[in-house]
């Protein structure tokens, strides 16, 4: 035997692993399954370190279930469309589908390389048509359920190249290609309608305990949910009513003036042909060239216009002016406001700015005199200023002025969302085409299933036009209509990489289904998915929209689960000196480099051990040489005890040595399966381990008992292998086995022995310690003085003493007081 080799190691069990196909799974009633799941990555070519760890974590957890009796589902996939592929296609004077798989085929390889236990059988692949024709089908049903629709919606624009730009083609308003600038364009566009669930979505959040608050926080304030009033506002010596959206209608006495949005459609109509038309179209115009991120952030310069007309405030008959200002969007509640300066920071700021009324009507509850207002009193507070609501709490005012004005018909409580619905449509060649037709007679004609999929052609030349290539072939753009036959045109469009992520992990539970997406008898076998496992930067979109379809799944009667992953694990980033690591930092070590230095096991130790998985973890060269001695040292203590089976001990005849050496067996296999499975605190686990194997050493180096010390040496192996599998296969094959070590069931422990029989008890004198005692740890006062008091040395000190007082401190001494 020739030390610790593991680039051949881990290739020889990464063969037998796929030769045996150790790693396929089926439903099976009998037993408890368990599904873990990583996000699958995008295929951009190579693995990163991120990627390195969050497949490492998830495949701990997967062999971890395995060997505790679980069913375990643990697949892997590739979210392949994208713009990404588009571009590395017109670079590399390639095809996006030749580049991704061959991507894909390299990162499949590596991933290998790192030993994960996935399920290949049920691999996915979004841009695959097995695949996409499913997409298609959802957007089918969708679409036939009403949650699919068609409307006109903003595009960045190039006027230059003549094309749709991603958002993240959009640099500083400019587009990345040519650097001219970026125009807004109305095009029509499909939508899913999302906000129909926005109740849903956010009500069943409370359901998912097993979930990071931060992440559950983060998707109720991107949904938005907010209950308030709708208040009409009379316009003066107009027939025009404006509502306004208010979650404060306690405040309504205070309401000093009105705001409405520059898009409101009112805006127009109450200045046309006033003298106020020029300069408020003015305003207008130059809002409107705005950027959506600067209209809507909180350092918003508010600026505003007045409209020369009044409206009256229902509470109190007052007449208000009415302003055109930039702070209040058309896209939330009714695009107008009741201006409460006094209460509102964003209305304080602007009524200080154009000297406009503050009215104070709510006062802070502790204080009984009115302070003056230096800024806006936002919390809740007593009523004041409100005749005929003075002195009652806000809580209470918010719900006797609503129905005060309900009853005069001009209010009633409504919800709003910030949640729109979600914009699918992508003027781009590289993802799922929206399977729709256009013909003149029928108009929009969804595509037959039976014809799914509508293939995506592979052969294309992104360099002739940089205009969304689908739309100049006419081998794809040209068909009939499915409803008159007559001759068609097909949508281009085609849909949010999202979309093909929202409904992964229901394939994977049945990949091979093929008149149905997936059968309901697997997914409901399989899901929910048990832990989903992935970054903190989707911890809105891509988990919403898959709660989403999930849901409508659900209500469709194609799954029985509502919620599609019951624990979220978010996992940290990777730093290195400090900054996330970056081409741009120049600070990144690829996962290959620490393959071929060190190997797979020694990268996952390292990456497992140095931060626990939510945390962010710090790269660290020397971090990393550790785990390798660790495993080396590990080798070397399995290797020089290959023999141990040849050798017996009774184990009955257990010394104190031996005793404790038992002792720490158990204690090191509850430790390791309670932060494993409890609290995935896998670098305490580990930590557990590298002490076992200290004990171990010096057990071994005196009189060990044979049966024993191969008893450790194999809970060692058995607790090491869902972190560092390949090393312990083949230390388990050395110790004699000829079964994988990933097939055996998780070591228990007995609750009997984690904690030794005996104790020592120093023993003082009058004060000073006098010897060391051994005890039964149960053994009552009577016994311990017993055995003290027989003890010689202990005599010799006392000698004729008259013994005073015998004191005993459990676990830790006897003390004797005597004359
Ligand atoms: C009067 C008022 C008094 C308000 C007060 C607040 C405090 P949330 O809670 O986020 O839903 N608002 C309504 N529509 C708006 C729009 N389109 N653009 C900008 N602001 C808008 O916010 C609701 C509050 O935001 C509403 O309640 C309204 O101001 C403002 F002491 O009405 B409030
Ligand atoms: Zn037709």
């Amino acid at each position: 035997m020739s030390g610790y080799k593991p680039q051949e190691i881990e290739a020889k069990w990464q063969k037998r692993w796929e030769e045996e196909t150790s790693y396929t799974v089926e439903n099976d009633p009998n037993k408890e399954k368990y599904y873990v799941l990583e996000m699958f990555p995008y295929p951009s070519g190579k693995l990163h370190m991120g990627h390195m760890r969050v497949y490492s974590i998830g495949d701990v957890l997967a062999r971890f279930q395995r060997m505790r009796g679980y069913n375990v589902l643990h697949p892997m996939g590739w979210d392949a469309f994208g713009l990404p592929a588009e571009n590395a296609a017109i670079e590399n004077q390639t095809v996006p589908a030749d580049w991704t798989y061959s991507n894909i085929d390299h990162m499949k390889k590596q991933l290998n390389s790192l030993g994960t236990s996935y399920d290949w059988n049920r691999e996915v692949t979004t841009c695959s048509p097995e695949y996409y024709k499913w997409t298609q089908w959802m957007f089918l049903q969708l679409y036939n359920n009403n949650l699919a629709y068609k409307k006109k919606a903003p595009v960045n624009w190039c006027p230059d190249c003549e094309t749709v730009l991603a958002n993240e083609q959009v640099e500083n308003g400019e587009c990345w290609r040519c650097g001219n600038e970026v125009e807004e364009k109305k095009l029509s566009q499909w939508f899913f309608k999302i906000t129909d669930y926005a109740d849903r979505l956010t009500d069943d959040l409370d359901q998912l305990e097993g979930w990071p608050d931060r992440v559950k926080t983060m998707q109720k304030n991107w949904i938005g949910r907010s209950y308030g009033s709708e208040i009409d506002f009379q316009v003066k010596d107009h027939d025009e009513v404006i509502k306004v959206f208010t979650t404060r209608p306690d405040t309504i006495f205070g309401a000093t003036y009105m705001v409405l949005s520059p898009e409101h459609p009112i805006t127009k109509t109450l200045v046309d042909g006033t003298e106020k038309q020029k300069e408020v179209e003015e305003f207008v115009n130059k809002v409107q060239n705005m950027n959506k991120e600067s209209r809507e952030s909180d350092k918003l310069e508010k600026e505003g216009v007045f409209t020369g007309k009044y409206a009256i405030n229902p509470a109190n008959g007052r007449e208000i002016p009415i302003l055109v200002g930039n702070y209040v969007l058309m896209e939330y509640g009714t695009g107008a406001v009741m201006a409460v300066p006094a209460h509102d920071e964003r209305d304080y700021e602007f009524a200080k700015k154009y000297d406009l009324p503050i009215e104070q009507v709510v006062k802070p509850k502790e204080e009984d005199n009115n302070t003056e207002l230096h800024k806006a009193f936002t919390d809740h507070g007593i009523i004041i200023n409100s005749p005929g609501f003075n002195g009652m709490t806000s809580n209470e005012a918010i719900e006797e002025i609503t129905n005060y004005l309900e009853k005069l018909g001009k209010a009633k409580k409504v919800t709003t969302y910030r949640l729109r619905d979600w914009l699918v449509s992508r003027q781009r060649y590289w993802g799922a085409p929206i399977p729709m037709i256009y013909c003149n007679k029928c108009g929009s004609v969804p595509v037959p299933e039976k014809n799914l999929p509508v293939n995506l052609p592979e052969d294309v030349d992104l360099t002739e036009g940089s205009k969304n290539v689908l739309e100049n072939r006419n081998d794809f753009v040209e068909t009939t209509c499915p409803n008159c036959q007559g001759t068609a045109r097909r949508e281009t469009d085609t849909m949010d990489t999202f979309v093909c992520s929202s409904w992964y992990f229901l394939r994977y539970t049945s990949p091979d289904s093929e008149n149905l997406p997936f059968y309901k008898d697997d997914v409901d076998y399989w899901m929910p998915v048990d832990q989903y496992i992935g970054g903190i930067e989707h911890a809105v979109l891509h988990l919403l929209y898959a709660r989403f379809f999930t849901k409508v799944m659900y209500d469709l009667g194609y799954t029985s689960v509502n919620e599609p992953f019951s624990r979220l694990l978010a996992q940290g980033m990777v730093n290195k000196d400090g900054a996330k690591m970056s081409k741009s930092k120049g600070n990144v070590v690829s996962p290959d480099e620490i393959l071929k230095t060190y190997g797979a096991d020694t990268g996952r130790l390292f990456i497992l051990f140095a931060a626990p998985p939510e945390k962010d973890l710090d790269w660290n060269d020397e971090g990393v040489e550790g785990c390798y001695r660790f495993l080396q040292r590990v080798y070397r203590l399995i290797d020089e005890h290959q023999d141990l089976s040849s050798k017996k001990n009774n184990e009955n005849q257990f010394t104190k040595e031996d005793k404790e050496y038992n002792i720490a067996i158990n204690q090191t296999i509850k430790k390791v399966t309670e932060d494993v499975s409890q609290r995935f605190n896998f670098n305490t686990a580990i930590s557990a381990i590298m002490e076992f194997v200290n004990t171990t050493s010096k057990y071994q180096n005196g009189q060990y008992n044979a049966t024993l010390l191969r008893k450790g040496l194999e809970t060692l192996v058995n607790l090491l292998a869902p972190f560092t599998p390949h090393i312990c296969e083949e230390l388990w094959e050395e110790l004699g086995h000829k079964e994988s070590v990933h097939s055996l069931s998780w070591p228990s422990y007995d609750p009997k022995a984690l904690v030794s029989d005996e104790v020592e008890l120093a023993v003082q004198v009058n004060g000073k310690v006098r010897d060391h005692v051994t005890v039964p740890s149960d053994g009552d006062e009577e016994t311990v003085r017993q055995i003290v008091l027989d003890r010689e040395r202990v005599q010799e000190y006392i000698s004729d003493g008259e013994i005073k007082k015998f004191i005993v401190v459990p676990k830790k001494l006897v003390n004797i007081v005597c004359k």
